[in-house]
């Protein structure tokens, strides 16, 4: 009803910016339709991110592209529809890059804890050689998807149910859901809590059943998935940075005209750079509204946050190999670690 659909917070989404470039066309006459599928709400810079790639293909391809948004996990959540780009039942969607390990262990480097300092660093790693050299690797390796770019899901954030959390003492038992990734298995293990492993799309539901204690997500998620309704804390550890990277389906780029390749590819990079920038405003404002939704939010002084810091390092060395060489120091030297021995 008309209750439910007006939030109680409200957010600022600035308009959608014009779209500039001539039309592009293909030889052929033909229309096709993207069907994209995200894991977020409406309300989540994912969103809006995509809502600006509907709107940049469709203006430059004059309308002969449609894209369709299904927001909200409604089509299940990543690796579901990561499937369904391989079988071609899905034409896109941009799942975080953690559930996707699996199928490209290399992936697993942004799931280091505490690995980008800031937000300059991640966008360096991603726009450079290396973020560059997995999407090209994702490309090559036959596995049925076209890897076309990143945007941002962002610093990960825990909540939870029980009482405030600002030391690893307070995690032992915690049972806290996790993507369905072993280094953030580890890493919560590590801590001393009790991590399961689940999709998105089971989250919401699991917390509230109290199937799970806690969770942890970027604070625009928090807010726009509603988890402050079913949990009382957040403690801003900023532990991972998580990647989107945005996919199409191998059977559906091989059958669009080159220049309409082209004109996708165009868009994905449009959507980068717009909904990085969305995505950050959005997380700053999140954070104040989760106050305001009465949730506790706890800071972490520098100490503090070095004590989760210091306990999760092992996890550095556990996965130095599954990642690989060179992959592993040239991210550690992009970020000034020294953490490859
Ligand atoms: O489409 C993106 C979401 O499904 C998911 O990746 C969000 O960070 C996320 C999580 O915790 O699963």
């Amino acid at each position: 009803g008309a209750l439910a659909t007006t939030a109680a917070h409200a957010l600022e989404f600035p308009p959608l910016p014009e779209v500039t470039g001539k039309k592009v066309t293909a030889d052929d006459d033909k229309t096709y339709t993207i069907k994209f599928g995200i894991g977020l709400t409406e309300e989540s810079g994912q969103y809006r991110g995509v809502q600006y790639f509907k709107k940049y293909v469709e203006e430059r391809s004059d309308g002969k592209i449609k894209v369709n948004i299904f927001p909200n996990a409604q089509l299940g959540g990543d690796l579901k529809m990561v499937s369904a780009l391989q079988s071609g039942t899905l034409e896109m969607t941009s799942p975080s890059t953690s559930p996707l390990v699996n199928m490209e262990p290399k992936l697993a480097v942004f799931d280091l804890p505490f690995l980008f300092d800031d937000y300059e660093q991640a966008d360096k790693v991603l726009d450079g050689d290396i973020g560059q050299g997995l999407l090209k690797k994702i490309s090559d390796d036959n596995n049925g998807l076209v890897a076309l770019g990143w945007s941002e899901n962002g610093y990960r954030e825990l909540t939870d149910s029980t009482g405030v959390v600002d030391s690893p003492d307070d995690l032992n038992g915690l049972k806290i859901r996790t993507m369905q990734n072993p280094i953030h298995l580890d890493i919560w293990r590590t801590l001393g809590a009790n991590p399961t492993p689940m999709s998105f799309a089971e989250l919401f539901t699991a917390l509230d059943q109290g199937t799970v204690d806690g969770q942890e997500n970027p604070w625009i998620t928090i807010l726009s998935s509603r988890f402050y309704e079913v949990q009382s804390n957040a403690t801003a550890t900023d532990h991972v940075y998580t990647p989107f990277i945005t996919l199409m389906s191998a059977r559906f780029w091989d059958r669009l005209p080159a220049p309409y390749q082209q004109l996708i590819r165009d868009a994905s990079d449009e959507m980068k750079t717009y909904q990085r920038k969305v995505n950050r405003q959005l997380n700053k404002e999140a954070r104040e509204q989760l106050k305001q939704e009465g949730m506790t939010i706890t800071e972490l002084t520098d100490e503090q946050r070095d004590a989760f810091r210091q306990k999760v390092l092992p996890v550095y060395k556990d996965y130095k190999d599954k990642i690989g060489q060179p992959l592993f120091d040239n991210v550690m030297k992009a970020t000034g670690h020294q953490m490859s021995q």
